[in-house]
């Protein structure tokens, strides 16, 4: 087959689907093919469901078909209210998931299943949120940051906490635009309500208020998710790994985690090492149990434990395929509901535990986070009783592997940047190195590429050429979610991948002794994205959108990816899409998305499908903002 018409840019993708059409398994590639094309309303965005006087499908064109709904809405108007649900629902995911990690802290205690596992990084939460230190119980002071934290989802009044934390002059564009977030359930409520049949009919308004929203994920819902898991599961310290499906074992218990939330997955870490499970592993004849990430959780497991990385979302049908996973243990988010006909095509067992993500056919054993070693040693159990049922003339383990570094949170990061700190002339515990080399032009800018992958593209092609380019062009790449197991598994998490950088990054990455591409975690962790960029912001006098730094999902499809674009462009960095949103259907929400959202926050988006081409706008883009930050300074 030729390079371009690989559904993969890992072969290893490409023979598995083979292997799945041979056995008689539909995959998503199947399921894509039958879809045929796309709807075209739907994918322009102009499709309204809100009220049962429709569903109203107006026209994308103007003066042509439809021109409004029943209810008189415009394109414009469907479009905004559209996307505004999809900002919402994004951001009431990461947040949810930040409401249980809030409740686990509630509940962590020194002989509990959960414990404080960063101290120093609890008690400067206190005190930035004011709760009394001295002379506590670190479990008390845990518990009322953690009471704290769940009122900043329903407090009546006041605004959030977390976007104090950004620069000075961000903080006045968000208070001149009147959209610091106030409590995360509220705004989520507010895009409900103003979302609904006969209420907001402006588009600008409508984005305003999904801004809004979208601030409330990312200063609010998912900040918090990362700051909790820190404290109670430890700060990510940088570890090497390996990915790819080559990980997976032949003489050992394969157990796949897949979702998001660490307190599911840290229970699973221990429970998987428990002397107990270790023998009965022993007794169904396994050499050990093999634990695997995938998704977000295979990011939060990795950076914590160094566990390793099985494979992005695109993968999760593909892992089972191999025949050697004894259970696919899931929690919430980005589980396909197919992993039931296909985990029945072998013996692997589909276990569900959230009642938030119940799938149909699959095994549910319900988590609970009060007894979670017993919880997650029952799920366990399941797996290892189910290795003796193994399919041997079914088995194929991909050779495949990559060795990576992961773990890079905002505080392991400063810890690389202090090597070079003359401790004489600066202070140690910054980031200034990182400015300084920014602002000096050695390293030319800073790129966030985070998000999924999509069929719609050439699974991870976009990713890895993107990456590829940028640190070539001397750009330091962060990366996190399902980019960041791609370019684990591209090899680029390596110090080896240095070779592959510009000059100026070369020298950076030696001397820092870091990767050219970063991983700093999970969807949730794109906040250590923001507390890097404020803190360099900080140390310059200027703001977000003045620094030469991009934002990129080059293959998302989630609305946790819209919600996430959203938080990034009024936080004042520019966001690059490879996939259209379904937008297109209104010129003028378009426009305002893809240019005057940049008169209010210093950045818009740009979309473009074609890989090569978008990056040549970052590249674009970095300059431009270059040329306008010297003239500041
Ligand atoms: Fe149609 Fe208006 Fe109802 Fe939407 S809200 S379905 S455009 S009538
Ligand atoms: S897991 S949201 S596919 S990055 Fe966070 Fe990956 Fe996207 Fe899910």
């Amino acid at each position: 087959m030729s390079e371009e018409k690989m559904i993969s840019l890992d072969s290893i993708d490409d023979q598995l689907i083979k292997k799945a059409e041979a056995e008689g398994v539909e995959t998503m590639w199947d399921r894509k093919k039958a879809m045929k094309t796309p709807c075209g309303f739907g994918e322009q965005g102009v499709c309204c469901r809100i009220c049962a006087m429709g569903p109203c499908r107006v026209s994308p064109v103007e003066g042509k078909g439809a021109q409004r709904g029943i209810c008189g809405a415009t394109a414009d108007t469907i479009v905004a209210r559209n996307f505004a649900r999809m900002v919402a629902a994004g951001t009431s995911a990461h947040s949810d998931h930040a409401r249980d990690i809030a409740h686990v802290m509630h509940m962590a205690s020194r002989d509990g299943a959960y414990n404080i596992k960063d101290e120093k990084k609890l008690l400067a939460l206190a005190e930035e949120w004011e709760v009394k230190t001295e002379g506590r119980d670190i479990y008390d002071i845990a518990h009322e940051v953690a009471e704290v934290a769940l009122n900043e989802f329903g407090k009546p009044f006041g605004t959030l906490r977390f976007p104090k934390r950004a620069p000075a002059p961000r903080q006045k564009i968000w208070e001149e635009l009147d959209i610091v977030p106030r409590a995360i359930d509220r705004e989520i409520a507010t895009v409900m309500h103003s979302t609904s049949i006969g209420c907001t009919a402006d588009a600008e308004s409508m984005l305003r208020i999904a801004m809004r929203t979208s601030l409330s994920n990312g200063w609010g819902g998912s900040m918090m998710g990362t700051e909790l898991s820190d404290i109670v599961f430890g700060t990510p310290t940088p570890r090497m790994t390996e990915a790819n499906l080559g990980v997976l074992e032949e003489n050992q218990v394969n157990i796949l985690l897949h979702g998001h939330d660490p307190s599911l997955s840290e229970a699973v870490v221990l429970a998987a090492n428990d002397p107990e499970i270790i023998k009965l592993a022993e007794e169904v004849g396994a050499e050990g149990i093999n634990l695997a990430g995938m998704c977000c959780t295979g990011n939060e497991v990795t950076m914590r434990h160094g566990v390793k990385i099985a494979g992005t979302f695109y993968q999760q049908e593909l892992a089972v395929l191999t025949g050697v996973i004894e259970a696919v243990i899931v929690d919430v988010q980005c589980i396909f509901p197919s992993l039931t006909p296909v985990t029945s095509c072998y013996h692997t067992k589909f276990i569900t535990t959230s009642p938030k993500a119940k799938v149909e056919g699959a095994t549910h054993i319900e988590f609970h986070e009060v007894t979670a070693l017993e919880s997650a040693k029952a799920i366990v159990r399941e797996a290892v009783l189910n290795y003796g049922n193994r399919k041997k003339e079914k088995i194929f383990i991909p050779e495949s592997k990559t060795q990576a570094i992961t773990g890079y949170s905002v505080e392991a990061v400063v810890k690389q940047l202090d090597r070079v700190v003359n401790s004489h002339i600066d202070p140690q515990g910054t980031v200034k190195p990182l400015a300084d080399v920014l602002k000096a032009g050695v390293l030319r800018g800073a790129a966030g590429i985070v998000g999924c992958n999509n069929p719609k593209t050439r699974h991870e092609y976009s990713h890895i050429e993107i990456m590829k380019k940028l640190i070539a062009n001397d750009v330091i790449v962060v990366t996190t979610g399902c980019a960041a197991q791609a370019a684990a598994k591209a090899g680029l998490l390596s110090k080896d991948a240095v070779k592959l950088a510009g000059k100026g990054l070369q020298a950076v990455c030696e001397l820092v002794d870091i990767p050219p591409v970063i991983h700093l975690g999970s969807c949730v962790d794109n906040t250590r994205i923001l507390k890097i960029v404020s803190a360099v912001a900080d140390l310059m006098g200027v703001d977000n959108c003045d620094l030469p730094v991009v934002g990129v999902a080059p293959e998302w499809m989630s609305e946790k990816a819209v919600g996430i674009g959203l938080y990034v462009v009024s936080s004042g960095i520019d966001v690059f899409l490879g996939v259209t949103p379904p937008v297109t259907g209104s010129k003028h929400f378009t426009d305002i998305l893809t240019n005057k959202i940049e008169d209010m926050t210093g950045a818009k988006f740009f979309v473009n499908t074609n890989p090569h081409e978008l990056t040549d706008m970052m590249l674009a883009r970095i300059e431009e903002k270059r040329t306008k930050l010297e003239q500041k300074l």
